[in-house]
């Protein structure tokens, strides 16, 4: 058995964790804070099978995989509103999987 960790950004949490469920995973949530922002993020921690592991990591990457996001940003400038359109980065994930000695329900 292993347990995978899913570091995301808190407004990914509830996709990535609806899209495992649907898939029939055991999601636990955890409140987290990045060491170097200081920032909120989500970890998700998820006990599964071994040959499960490429399917959790293939859920993550289609709900919060790195992508591009087209944003504005409206500004006043001489005296004229002007809009700025620029391409952001967004999304993502850090994972760790490791190995779950024993497991146990009781
Ligand atoms: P990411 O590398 O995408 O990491 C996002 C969050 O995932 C991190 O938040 C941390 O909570 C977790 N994480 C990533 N790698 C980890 C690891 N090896 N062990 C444990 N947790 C890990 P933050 O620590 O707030 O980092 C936010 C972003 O700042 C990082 O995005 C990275 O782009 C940058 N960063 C983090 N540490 C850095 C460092 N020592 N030097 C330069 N940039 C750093």
């Amino acid at each position: 058995m292993k347990l995978i960790y899913v570091i995301v950004r808190n407004i990914d949490s509830s996709r990535v964790t609806e899209g495992l469920n649907k898939k029939g995973f055991y999601v636990t949530k955890l409140a987290s804070t990045g060491g170097f922002l200081r920032e909120g993020n989500t970890t998700l921690m998820i006990g599964t099978d071994e040959n499960k592991v490429d399917e959790v990591i293939n859920v993550v990457k289609k709900e919060c995989g790195p992508r591009q996001q087209i944003f504005s940003n409206s500004a006043v400038g001489t005296g004229e509103y002007a809009t700025m359109q620029v391409m952001v980065n967004v999304g993502g994930a850090t994972i760790f999987v490791t190995d779950v000695d024993r497991f146990e329900k009781i």
